[in-house]
């Protein structure tokens, strides 16, 4: 018998998880390092729309066998290689899948590890995460750096938003009816963490991309 974790959650919304500080300074800074190895074997990247080719202000790099990208001709889309190097994403790292097994319930594991980079004046449109082939699983995500505003609303665009601020550490989990919620980032709150030596806001995405 696996004794399980009972960490302190606030239910935002059916679906929405937060768990505030759920990993401590040194957890942290554990998973920064991480990243860290993530990056020097794929570089982050500065994505852009599809089509229009308008630059994102988030800069993405990817862990797992799936990684999330958008390019101007083919759009947004789950690959298996980075899309400047050609080589395949570094594994999902342990912790990662470590946190799934916390949060997730009985999810299959997740194939995706989307890493997003804010510097301080970058921020994410609303948008829904729909370009997986399966909605079972839940999305998992760990905010790490300085704060920022998350906002979050219905599964269909326009309707009434709620906002969260999020701050490093906390982990966010979407399920169920909320899988499919319109979200984004409106802004981050230059230094109010000391976790990144030059500021900015990373977020890590676990996602489940196929049918099991
Ligand atoms: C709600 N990232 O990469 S994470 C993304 O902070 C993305 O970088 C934001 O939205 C960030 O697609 C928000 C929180 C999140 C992730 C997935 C969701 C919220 C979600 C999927 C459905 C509903
Ligand atoms: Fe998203």
């Amino acid at each position: 018998m696996i004794e399980e974790r009972k960490p302190f959650r606030v239910t935002i919304r059916p679906g929405v998880e937060h768990y505030p500080a759920y990993f401590d300074h040194s957890a942290q800074q554990g998973i920064v390092d991480t990243i860290r190895a993530i990056v020097a074997a794929a570089p982050l990247y500065r994505p852009v729309m599809p089509r229009t080719g308008k630059p994102m202000r988030v800069l993405m790099t990817n862990c797992g066998t799936l990684g999330w990208l958008t390019d101007r001709d083919r759009g947004y889309r789950y690959q298996p290689t980075h899309p400047e190097t050609g080589t395949p994403w570094p594994p999902m790292p342990a912790l990662f899948l470590a946190l799934w097994n916390e949060v997730a319930g009985d999810a299959a594991l997740p194939e995706a590890g989307l890493i997003n980079f804010y510097d301080h004046d970058a921020k994410m449109g609303m948008h829904q995460d729909r370009d997986e082939a399966t909605f079972d699983a839940p999305v998992v995500s760990v905010s790490l750096g300085d704060d920022a505003r998350f906002r979050i609303g219905g599964t269909s665009r326009g309707g009434p938003t709620q906002s969260v601020r999020l701050q490093s550490g906390d982990v966010l989990v979407f399920g169920g009816e909320a899988r499919l919620a319109y979200h984004g980032i409106d802004r981050v709150y230059p230094g109010t963490s000391a976790l990144l030596a030059k500021g900015g806001r990373l977020n890590v995405t676990l996602r489940r991309v196929t049918p099991p």
